[in-house]
């Protein structure tokens, strides 16, 4: 008889709910119901579900007020029914009766004291852990070390229960449940590109709450490059009033301070990257005299990677003044939630300093103690304000910076960047351009470059049209990697660099692409029996986390049609 082990197989997509998937997860095929009548106890004291972010609170009482709040809307507001993960035209959904089970309480147990430092998680500084149980009578209990541990644990819990298609109530068939989890990376981002097309920040907020569904905890905002400088900078206010794109398309400061708190009720770190000194020519805007090199034509990629080319003079007093002034201005502001600040230091192009007045010259020779002396700078700066300082790989593997050891290194050009990096005893922040590019631009230049044939584009191979999500997910950050260095790979990030990507297509650019790095950061690349974790196992798991995110307002692509959920039938 074929057919039992058929069905089965068909129930495999519903019975592993969890996305990113748990380190430890078993389940049972109980039913139970579940409405907003629910008691929710937060260490032994009843909560509502409006306590949203009150400001009258501590960060903690904030951060387990907001996930409850969420998690009643999630339930009740957007959950989805599933039936593209049941056979053709089944009649999959439990009915409700009188006789039925219901949730009666949710019991939230925080085992320790949040740090103090809660809403900057900074390295190693949170335990984001949590169990969950769910008995066959309706009694959960979720127990985590912080508030942000609970947090995730009311996230899996959301992520039990689907809705009944006449929207007649809201279910689990999962019952009992028994989960342990804990994040096996503690950097778990997205770099998200502000600079070359402009984000509003209804957007920006969607993809923090799109971030937190998936359990990451980093927003890694490029706000600024070549090609447009957003940020306002209240002690230098031309930059923005002459290098944004447009009068409306600035971020405030009122701006970053929100989404950072937005963020830190969600357990995810707003770390912003100021990039330099490539990467800079919208500065010229502004203050032309401090950029060399800027928009020369026709051969610009002579100078720079993109057009238009331009970089911060390396020798010039004015642009240290010009860097004080800017850092005096931003860091403070951004202290109060996060310890980090990403310097840049990518894509520098040597050549550019030919036509730089104050070196003159593509000589490494010189221009390395010169590139040394000019990070020293901003980063004794980072340092004097209590931050960490990030850089791109190349300060470190190019240009053979000494850097303070606690400098975080992106590496993002090669696995052997990753080894490179901790070698020299840094802390490493993984995502390949061949597997976590979320875009590569290819082929946008050729307005710039008639000339330029398409293969001129180094990248174009690797983008061909663009990595799929099987492909993320086969990306180990901890490939090549010796076993007595993974302690110093922190984890890593997708990229969404936004040549090509603006509001109107960031969604699907970024969903659900992005839940294979997240799930591959919190529950590793590996599998209990070491193998790369199966595509084929987690192809329905995924397909039923991009129903949630729809359900959630984010426009995620679909990854496979029904057919291939309902197995065929
Ligand atoms: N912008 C900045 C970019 C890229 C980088 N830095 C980039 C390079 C290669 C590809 C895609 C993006 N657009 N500032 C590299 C870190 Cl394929």
């Amino acid at each position: 008889m074929m057919w039992i082990p058929v069905i089965l197989a068909l129930c495999a997509g519903v019975t592993q709910a969890v996305w990113p998937i748990p380190s430890s997860y078993e389940s049972g095929d109980g039913v139970l119901w579940i409405d907003q009548s629910v008691n929710i106890k937060y260490n032994g004291v009843a909560q509502t579900a409006s306590g949203y972010g009150s400001n009258s609170t501590t960060w903690s009482t904030r951060i387990v007020s907001n996930a409850i709040e969420r998690t009643y809307d999630t339930l009740f507001n957007k959950n989805f029914y599933p039936w593209k993960f049941h056979p053709r035209m089944s009649n999959f959904e439990p009915s409700l009766t009188s006789n039925s089970t219901y949730v009666n309480s949710i019991t939230l147990q925080q085992t320790a004291s949040d740090p103090t430092n809660i809403m900057k998680p900074t390295a190693g500084g949170v335990d984001e852990s949590y169990t969950l149980k769910m008995t066959t009578s309706g009694d959960v209990t979720i127990t985590g070390a912080s508030s942000i541990g609970l947090a995730h644990g009311l996230t899996t819990f959301t992520q039990l229960f689907f809705e009944c298609s006449s929207g007649g109530g809201v279910y689990t068939t999962l019952a009992p449940v028994s989960i342990k989890d804990a994040p096996v990376f503690e950097w778990r981002g997205l770099n998200i590109d502000t600079s070359r097309t402009f984000k509003p920040m209804s957007d920006m907020y969607a993809m923090v709450d799109a971030l937190a569904y998936n359990k990451m905890n980093r927003l890694h905002w490029h706000v600024t490059d070549a090609q447009a400088w957003p940020l306002v900078v209240p002690s230098l206010p031309e930059l923005a009033d002459k290098g944004a794109y447009a009068s409306f398309q600035k971020y405030s400061p009122a701006d970053v301070q929100a989404l950072q708190e937005y963020g830190a009720l969600l357990g995810i770190e707003v770390v912003m990257e100021i990039d330099q000194p490539g990467h800079t020519s919208s500065i010229a805007f502004a203050y032309p005299d401090l950029i060399a090199a800027f928009n020369v034509q026709p051969n610009w990629d002579s100078y720079a990677s993109e057009p238009p080319s331009g970089t911060l003079k390396l020798n010039s007093t004015a642009v240290y003044d010009f860097l004080e002034k800017l850092f005096d201005d931003i860091l403070p502001r951004l202290k109060p939630l996060t310890n980090y600040f990403h310097l840049g230091g990518d894509e520098v192009n040597v050549n550019a300093y030919t036509l730089d007045d104050t070196v003159g010259t593509n000589d490494t020779a010189v221009l390395q103690p010169l590139m040394q002396k000019f990070m020293d700078r901003n980063i004794a700066q980072l340092q004097a304000n209590g931050f960490t300082p990030l850089v791109w790989e190349e300060m470190l593997l190019v240009w053979n910076l000494t850097l303070p050891s606690n400098t975080i290194v992106q590496t993002w050009l090669s696995d052997q960047s990753v080894a490179e990096t901790v070698a020299k005893g840094h802390k490493a922040l993984a995502g390949n351009y061949n597997f976590w590019y979320l875009d590569c631009g290819q082929g946008q230049w050729l307005d710039f470059r008639p000339a330029v044939s398409a293969s001129f584009w180094p990248y174009a191979d690797y983008c061909s049209p663009r990595h799929n999500w099987r492909l993320m997910y086969s990306y180990d950050p901890l490939s090549g990697v010796p076993a007595n260095l993974t302690h110093l790979v922190l984890g890593g990030e997708a990229h969404i660099w936004s040549e090509q990507t603006d509001p109107v297509n960031l969604d699907q650019m970024v969903w659900p692409r992005t839940c294979a790095a997240a799930e591959v950061l919190w529950s590793g690349a590996k599998d209990a029996s070491g193998q790369n974790r199966s595509q084929i196992t987690a192809s329905p798991r995924l397909s039923e986390m991009r129903e949630r995110l729809v359900a959630r307002g984010i426009k995620a692509e679909p990854i496979q049609m029904p057919y291939c959920t309902q197995n065929g039938t």
